[in-house]
């Protein structure tokens, strides 16, 4: 079975193919399928763009020649996640606007620069927060979701360099470290996406154990 994994985000990439490593599979990334441009995120919930990606990435690589030979594309799933983070003092925002929560094609430093301001001096214990990742899986005749999430604390300051997005500013609940203090196994270990797939790994075990009855 092979797998596409329908984002142009090379973190979620490395750290999806590290969570996906003991599956018995073919992960391929956009970088096999160099036409597919940007998708346009216009959901109004983290699942309707998760599955706006996966089935949009699916159809495109069914014209694509290589796939459109008769029954290459049987085998193949197309696997989108999105993920927001959700802050309680902001009433869920910026949720499923996190990517551009400060505008159109805003860094990820203009992101943090803007939850740091909105928070104010909001105390810890009231800057209560969770990262919610929806993962989408699209087939031939499959369309599934998992979903995971992490609670934890917005901290009033970035701390650590690893990871990317609001990692700097995310303490999960039980550690003293934020996501970006992490070593990359541990945050691939413990995150909101590592909790998904592991829900997805779920499905696509069911998924390749019904394929190959059906053989
Ligand atoms: P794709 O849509 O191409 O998959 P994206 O970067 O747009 O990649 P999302 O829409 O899922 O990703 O994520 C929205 C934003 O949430 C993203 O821009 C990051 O700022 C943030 N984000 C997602 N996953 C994160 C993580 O594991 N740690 C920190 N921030 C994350």
């Amino acid at each position: 079975m092979k797998i596409v994994l329908a984002t142009h985000n090379r973190h979620k990439v490395e750290e999806i193919r590290h969570i996906l490593s003991d599956l018995p599979v073919e992960l391929l990334s956009l970088d096999n399928f160099p036409e597919i441009g940007e998708i346009i995120e216009d959901g109004d919930t983290l699942e309707e763009n998760a599955r706006k990606k996966a089935r949009t990435v699916y159809d495109l690589i069914q014209k694509y020649p290589p796939m459109a030979e008769k029954g290459k594309s049987q085998n193949i799933l197309s696997l989108a996640d999105d993920t927001g983070l959700e802050v309680d003092a902001l009433g869920g925002r910026p949720g499923v606007y996190s990517a551009r929560y400060s505008g159109e094609n805003a860094t990820y430093r203009e992101n943090n620069e803007k939850l740091l301001g909105e928070l104010g001096d909001t105390p810890l214990e009231k800057r209560t927060a969770r990262f919610r990742c929806v993962i989408s899986i699209i087939g031939n005749g499959v369309d599934e979701v998992a979903v995971g999430e992490v609670p934890g604390r917005i901290l009033s300051r970035e701390r650590g360099s690893n990871g990317f997005g609001y990692d700097p500013l995310f303490l999960p609940d039980g550690f003293d470290i934020s996501y970006a203090e992490m070593e990359t196994a541990l945050k691939n270990k413990l995150s909101h996406r590592a909790r998904a797939l592991e829900e997805a790994k779920k499905i696509l075990k069911r998924l390749s154990a019904q394929k190959t009855s059906s053989d």
